[in-house]
């Protein structure tokens, strides 16, 4: 069975520096989705690592700039640059080229979070896609289950966003189209009865893990922030331990905005990991990193495009390799 996750897959080159058949796919992958990001850093690194010669601190300035264009933080960027100056200081002579490689260093180990192995050991499991409205949960949910389900897990679809007639029907789609199994009721009802009901058929029915579709909310709405606690209480009261993972999706063209909802859906439930959708279609990928820099929180998974196989797990090299020109 393919895993997704690096620890458990031959992810390192062999000796000639060629990966494996599964690996390179996810490198192409990540090459054409993060292709923006990588133009927009080009752009804005112009010269600097074309020409080879010894860095100064006019060199970091520049390159502080050009990472800056890219919508990664000016605290993340001065953090990624600190251990170089740092041996600039010291007297080192660093060449440009040294100083990318290093670069890379940092960006991984930034980026290099441990997170738990997906999908949740617990059976059933119950994992809660959480975000702002439109950022993808809805899609990602879709194409969760498709992986799932090509993995030979039972996956069990829950249409806890009772918001609007037109979320759960999206759902129902996604259940037919992939033949996967919804628990629903009818729009305005209860979102945490459509849990308690979802969990419940899923232990009966022997799934292996439910996936629970959530309403998108403003994070800075307070009752909608307290309705999600309530479904995670009453997760926890139909199966030990649930939700096993909360997710939280966020769109990457949204920039620096993203800071503000990690942080406030972070306090209203434990987030396991991120989920980043629509790379493809942004320069602002860069926000990947300081979203790891500052919060910590693993990246789990990265939509890179809108068709049901774009979703890919999170891989910090192959990440950095895409977006380093
Ligand atoms: N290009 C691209 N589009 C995406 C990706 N993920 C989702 N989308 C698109 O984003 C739009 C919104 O997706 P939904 O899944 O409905 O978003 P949602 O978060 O469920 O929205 P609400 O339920 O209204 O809060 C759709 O048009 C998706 O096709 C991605 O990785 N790349
Ligand atoms: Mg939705």
């Amino acid at each position: 069975m393919f895993k997704w996750f690096k620890k458990e897959s031959p992810e390192s080159p062999d000796t000639e520096g060629n990966r494996p058949q599964q690996t390179k796919g996810l490198w192409s992958k990540f090459q054409k989705g993060l292709s923006r990001t990588r133009e927009r850093l080009k752009e804005g690194l112009g010269e600097l690592f074309v020409v080879e010669r010894i860095v100064d601190e006019a060199f970091f300035e520049e390159l502080e700039e050009a990472l800056i264009t890219a919508d990664i933080n000016i605290d993340t960027v001065r953090s990624l640059l600190n251990p170089l100056r740092l041996k600039v200081k010291d007297g080192q002579l660093l060449k440009s080229s040294e100083c990318k490689r290093y670069l890379r260093e940092e960006m991984l180990k930034m980026l290099s979070i441990p997170s738990p192995a997906f999908p949740p050991l617990a059976r059933p499991a119950a994992i809660f896609l959480v975000g702002v409205n439109g950022v993808g949960k809805t899609t990602t949910i879709a194409k969760l289950a498709y992986r799932l389900k090509s993995e030979g897990y039972k996956p069990l679809l829950v249409a806890a966003d009772t918001f609007r007639a037109a979320a759960i029907e999206q759902l129902e789609t996604w259940s037919r189209r992939l033949e996967v199994p919804i628990v629903k009721q009818t729009p305005g009802a209860d979102p945490s009865s459509v849990v308690f009901e979802g969990l419940k058929a899923a232990q009966k029915r022997g799934v292996d893990i439910a996936l629970v579709d959530t309403a998108g909310r403003l994070h800075t709405k307070y009752n909608l922030m307290e309705e999600l606690k309530k479904m995670a209480r009453v997760a926890g009261k139909v199966l030990e331990g649930a939700p096993h993972e909360n997710l939280l999706v966020i769109d990457a063209t949204t920039g620096q905005n993203a800071l503000r909802q990690v942080e406030l859906f972070g306090q209203a439930l434990p987030l396991t990991g991120l989920i980043i959708t629509k790379m493809d279609g942004t320069a602002k990928g860069g926000i990947t990193l300081t979203l790891a820099h500052l919060f910590k929180v693993p990246i789990r998974f990265v939509g890179l495009g809108e068709k049901i196989e774009d979703l890919d797990p999170f891989e910090a090299e192959a990440f950095v390799d895409a977006i380093l020109p």
